[in-house]
């Protein structure tokens, strides 16, 4: 590593120790100040370069916040305990409600009485939704690294559970891929594949709270009509008691996302890696078939061009854009090869190529707006999923390219949560967790090439 190098790995480390809540971290401590679902995957393989007891905690509390039926949060409050018992049991008391945003919101909206005061398996509050599930690749990475037997065998039930989870309350239809409920659950809010099926959804809250705007640009976040939209479908969902198979069955917002799916076709295969190293054959079977059973869905429905598309199952009409969901399926453990071909030229100089990672919106779309949150800039989260998936799948070179573009915009734009793609200037919160994970990971040894991130011809350039 040069010095150079070894400078940006020093800022990662201070941003996630200064993220750092013990057992788990905050995404950014100013607009994220909880845990966030795949945040804690991405985050574990940061820590795994600074302290593997600190990284396997971090997967540790997130899935005991599971509950009994499979589905990790996709957010969990930081809510010290005594304060969670108290609010729990008295928050229907009007001075408790007057005081709750303040105990429990942490300048966070929505609260957890929007979710209807719902407790995780640990007992804090969380949501009633999920995220794409990074966690048992986490695992995999993380007990490949460290060999660590005890700690690995004690996940693995949680996330069978919570792969069963998906595909089971999930998939009501039999469809093979998990239906999203909300859109937050795909990780991309305001993507706009979710623009047609929000529409459907008629705005019941009027009135939004927008602490995330406190220390964001407004033109960076999503709309307050996309928050408007974004909390109907948590209130009629707490209204209705979340009964998921019902929701993903006939609930008014139902979609299918390539790269949720992708992401958990892989995370299937990694289980079962992880369950057939540890000697759980059956285990090992269970997610295997899983795997192949996502990664077929996905695949029967990938179009002429090598691409699969987010669906809106409401109409069952496909989405014309494209965009880094597309882009992720890269993840998934088996791909045709002319989809593979697509999908590398896609995010290497197509239309979602960036010197600066993988944008989140085809260059070229109407709807692209290059600062704004998941409708254009580059994320590290998405960049780093697409190389990891290239080397999978035998383009090493293509992954490497891709790995130096991505550490190449947090040395340009600092340690943020996204960046514009044709600059690569930092947007959004500062400090963010995983840009600072994933780039210490990169610089290490590690790392997707191997920490050499700096080309022959570039080291020449430079001399
Ligand atoms: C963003 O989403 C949250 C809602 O879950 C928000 O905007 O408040 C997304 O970028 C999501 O992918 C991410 O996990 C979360 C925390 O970093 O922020």
């Amino acid at each position: 590593m040069d010095v150079l190098d070894g400078r940006l790995a020093a800022v990662c480390r201070a941003t996630l120790e200064r993220d750092d809540r013990g057992s788990y971290t905050v995404p950014a401590p100013l607009t994220y100040p909880h845990q966030w679902n795949w945040d804690s995957a991405f985050v574990a393989l940061g820590w795994l370069e600074i302290s593997p007891e600190r990284a396997w905690r971090e997967l540790e509390s997130l899935l005991a916040a599971q509950q009994p039926n499979g589905l990790v949060p996709h957010l969990i409050y930081a809510t010290p305990a005594p304060i969670v018992e108290l609010v729990a049991h008295l928050h229907d008391v009007p001075v408790v409600r007057r005081l709750v945003p303040a105990l429990v919101g942490r300048r966070y909206s929505p609260s957890p009485a929007w979710w209807g005061w719902r407790r995780g398996g640990d007992g804090r509050f969380c949501s009633a939704i999920t995220q794409p599930p990074v966690a048992a690749t986490a695992t995999w990475l993380l007990f490949e690294a460290t060999g660590d037997e005890p700690r690995a065998r004690a996940l693995l039930p949680a996330l069978a559970r919570c792969h069963r989870f998906l595909l089971d309350e999930r998939d009501p239809l039999g469809l093979g891929e998990p239906v999203l409920i909300h859109p937050w659950e795909s990780g991309r809010d305001n993507a706009p594949e979710w623009d047609a099926p929000l529409d459907r959804v008629r705005p019941e809250v009027t009135v939004v709270p927008r602490p995330d705007r406190d220390h964001v640009d407004a033109a960076e976040r999503p709309s307050d009509d996309h928050y408007r939209r974004f909390l109907t479908l948590v209130r009629r969902g707490t209204r209705s008691g979340w009964r998921q198979r019902e929701l993903a069955a006939r609930g008014p917002f139902r979609v299918l996302d390539p790269g949720f799916s992708a992401i958990l076709a892989r995370a299937c295969a990694d289980l079962s890696r992880l369950a057939d190293a540890l000697g759980e054959r059956r285990l090992a079977e269970v997610e295997a078939a899983r795997a192949e059973r996502v990664a077929a869905a996905l695949a029967a429905r990938t179009g002429g061009d090598g691409l699969a598309r987010a669906i809106d199952l409401a109409d069952d009409s496909e989405s014309d854009a494209l965009s880094c969901g597309s882009a992720l399926a890269l993840v998934a453990p088996s791909l045709s090869a002319a989809s593979l071909d697509a999908l590398e030229q896609v995010v290497l100089q197509g239309p979602l190529a960036s010197p600066f990672g993988v944008r989140s919106l085809d260059r070229g779309d109407r709807r692209l707006r290059p600062r704004c949150y998941w409708r254009g800039p580059v994320w590290v989260n998405v960049g780093w999923l697409c190389a990891l998936g290239l080397a999978t799948h035998g383009r090493r070179r293509s992954s490497a390219l891709l790995i130096r573009r991505v550490v190449e915009c947090v040395r340009a734009g600092g340690v943020r949560e996204y960046y514009a793609p044709g600059s690569g200037r930092g947007l959004g919160a500062h400090d963010f967790a995983w840009t600072a994970a994933l780039c210490l990971r990169e610089l290490g040894p590690r790392g997707l090439c191997g920490g050499q991130l700096t080309t022959a011809a570039e080291q020449e350039a430079a001399a």
